[in-house]
């Protein structure tokens, strides 16, 4: 299962065996009979038990990378020439990856948004773009969000890293006051974030529902962002770029050391790594072979095997869920050779493999994701499934394996369908047939099965060329419309999208 990775990977593999092993022989000595009884018990049940129990109450770590293309790791495709990814990798190599993955969009916010609620960002207010930095924010706290679910159920939660969903119910927000309502409100108890990005003009974190070591209410703006727009000027610590993947995993690290085997847990952590500007820590700074861009990249592998390595040295791994996604796709800069996405194309690297387009656009390279899901004893290590999903049905997933059933669409999880039996090779295969996406303009495509339509409006209303229509099966870069010679098809699947439009809950 482990390959050798220039050594890398093997390396790696036989160290965790060592600590495995050394950490399995102390805690068998420290554990009380009983407690050892117990979990041996559990562990047994769980390898002979493959029908899943009423209600389980895993621990849930979801990891979601920013502007990871299609084909930026090495368990999909990316050479090793290039990046090497032997983290990442190895919750693919443990568990379930899945090749037609979607974000519900090919931007930051619609992606975060349908993950906490289970719904389509184009049904609420935000038709087009993302949360901005002034921005309230854009979940509705009344609305039961998967966080929420947990909490309910008995599991500490923390959203830790990017949020991107906006802060407090005013336009503009004042970044010196409670931003409540936020992460807190919607069912989370610890929250450490980033509001926007590492480039966001906020220049600092947030911790629950305040600027993180805020000191007074002063301003003091000076210098301009990636974006060439002023810094809030906040009188607290200020971000450094390369070390903010670090400050996120630390942090991370540090409320996971707070759990144990008592009381499951739910981990939502979310990297700013790699979305610009790209800034890798000078630890890693020119171990990868394709420039800063993949430096950047395998400082996201670094951190999620730091992860990792904690579950495992707190042996919380065996009843741990980890799942691992990108929020849209890898983003690819026009006319500037200097950018560090270019100078990694150069290199050789396929940032979304062989899909055409990147973040912004309809194309797959714009939503179709790297994701994966380990689950020890559940989930069969090592498979393939090539079934449709996508990160907004991360919801409905968790709600079956909480309860062993689905709430009503109509008030939770709407749009969100289970992908459980996708994870445990079920017989009876239930899951999504078809799933909308959308671009940066509000444009939405319905894939169905093999076939892709892509509308024509977007979600200001304006018309934007003609419908088109693609075979991703004979395909799957796109390059041929289809849309004038199989019209029956395209009315087909247009009329589905319209039909989902319409309706409250897709599910
Ligand atoms: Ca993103």
């Amino acid at each position: 299962m482990m390959r050798s990775v220039n050594g890398v990977k093997s390396a790696y593999s036989n160290n965790l065996t060592r600590r495995s092993f050394v950490k399995t022989v102390a805690a068998a000595a420290m554990a009380s009979i009983s407690t050892d009884m117990t979990l041996a018990a559990r562990s047994l049940t769980s390898l002979a038990d493959k029908s899943l129990p009423p209600a389980s109450r895993p621990n849930i770590v979801f990891i979601l990378a920013d502007d990871l293309g299609y084909g930026s790791l090495n368990c999909y495709g990316a050479d090793k020439k290039h990046i090497r990814t032997p983290h990442i990798d190895r919750i693919a190599d443990a568990g379930m990856r899945f090749t037609d993955a979607y974000a519900p969009a090919s931007i930051c916010t619609p992606t975060r948004y349908s993950f906490i609620t289970g719904q389509y960002t184009w049904r609420t207010h935000l038709k087009s773009g993302v949360v901005n930095p002034l921005d309230p924010l854009l979940p509705d706290p009344d609305r039961m969000t998967i966080a929420r679910w947990l909490q309910e159920r008995g599991y500490n939660t923390a959203m830790i890293g990017k949020w991107h969903l906006g802060y407090g119910n005013k336009t503009p927000v004042d970044l010196t006051a409670r931003l409540s309502p936020g992460p807190l409100d919607l069912g989370f108890d610890y929250h450490f974030g980033v509001p926007q990005n590492h480039g966001d003009m906020w220049g600092v974190y947030v911790e629950n529902d305040r600027v993180y070591g805020l000191r007074s209410d002063r301003l003091q703006p000076y210098s301009r962002t990636f974006y060439g727009t002023k810094y809030a000027g906040l009188d607290a610590p200020q971000r450094e770029n390369k070390k903010v993947m670090e400050d996120l995993t630390n942090k991370s690290i540090e409320w996971l050391k707070q759990q144990n085997r008592d009381k499951p847990f739910f981990l939502y952590y979310a990297a700013v790594a790699v979305h610009h500007p790209i800034t890798p820590s000078d630890h890693m700074r020119g171990m990868s072979d394709a420039g800063p861009y993949g430096d950047f990249i395998q400082d996201l592998d670094m951190s999620v095997g730091r992860l990792i390595e904690t579950l495992e040295y707190m042996n919380l791994m065996d009843n741990t869920i980890i799942i691992f996604a990108g929020d849209n796709g890898g983003d690819i800069p026009e006319n500037d050779p200097e950018r560090p996405e270019n100078q990694a194309i150069a290199h050789g690297l396929n940032i979304n493999g062989r899909l055409r387009g990147d973040k912004h656009t309809i194309w797959e390279g714009g939503t179709r994701i790297p994701f994966m899901v380990s689950w020890p004893g559940k989930v069969k290590p090592a498979t393939v499934s090539n079934d449709l999903v996508s990160v907004m049905d991360i919801f409905a997933t968790v709600c079956e394996i909480t309860d062993g059933k689905l709430p009503a669409p109509k008030d939770i999880a709407p749009d969100s369908f289970s992908f459980l039996s996708s994870l445990l090779q079920s017989e009876t295969k239930q899951g999504r047939q078809s799933i909308v996406m959308s671009d940066v303009r509000g444009r939405l495509a319905l894939r169905k099965g093999h076939w892709k339509y892509i509308d024509n409006t977007t979600g200001q209303g304006e018309q934007v060329g003609r419908p088109q229509l693609y075979d991703l099966a004979e395909d799957p870069s796109e390059t041929v419309n289809l849309y004038d010679s199989h019209p029956e098809i395209a009315k087909r699947l247009a009329d589905e999208l319209d039909r989902i439009k319409q309706v409250q809950a897709s599910r």
